[in-house]
């Protein structure tokens, strides 16, 4: 069994939104056409209440500038994805109504969560994983935004749990921040995902 797992194509990771990634409704068209190759698919939503600790308006900082947290070191983003507001529903044209479950992440305030299955902790599970696992699928897809953050930690995450993956690059967007790309690149490699 195979899953189409779509990351984050939401507004805000639009042109126009709060942490646009450069043509990332270009994948909007082609996504929805191949849905029905999939026997699953599934949608993530990053999903944050108002003063989430991972926006650098939380600590007075500029965006795109680091901080520890407990967890690690993590990127401070512009407010994005709020739950509840435009930014953070999916992209018009995305056909939502396709999908069998809608996954939502980075709703607990204190931990970002870039991954389907784990906050940025990398301990504190979605859920995804016994979806998948009682739905009997072993084979994942994975599109969408952005390709460096979201896509990458979801996608090496499925690989560290024994999942088959495949990243289709063409189908996914990137933010590069720093250099975010090519790392990303060589560490999805490394934990065996297929680009
Ligand atoms: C994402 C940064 C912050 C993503 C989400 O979807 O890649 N990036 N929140
Ligand atoms: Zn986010």
């Amino acid at each position: 069994m195979h899953a189409l797992i779509i990351i984050d194509v939401q507004n805000d990771f639009c042109p126009g939104g709060a942490l646009a990634v450069a043509g990332g409704d270009d994948i909007v068209a082609p996504i929805n056409a191949i849905m029905p190759d999939y026997d699953a698919v599934i949608l993530t939503q990053d999903w944050h209440p108002a003063g989430h600790s991972s926006f650098a308006s939380s600590h007075n900082a500029d965006p795109m500038t680091m901080t520890q947290m407990p967890y690690g070191p993590q990127v401070l983003w512009p407010d994005h994805c709020v739950i509840g507001t435009a930014g953070a529903s999916f992209h018009k044209d995305l056909n939502v109504d396709a999908a069998d479950l809608i996954i939502r992440k980075g709703f607990n305030p204190a931990i970002d969560s870039y991954s389907a299955f784990f906050e940025n902790d990398h301990t504190t599970p979605t859920g995804l994983e016994g979806y998948l696992r009682t739905r009997g699928i072993t084979d994942l897809t994975m599109v969408g935004l952005a390709t460096d953050f979201c896509v990458n930690y979801s996608a090496v995450d499925a690989a560290k749990l024994g999942f088959n993956v495949t990243v289709r690059m063409d189908l996914c967007r990137a933010i590069d921040f720093d250099g975010s790309l090519k790392a990303a690149t060589d560490g999805m490699k490394v934990a065996g995902v297929s680009l």
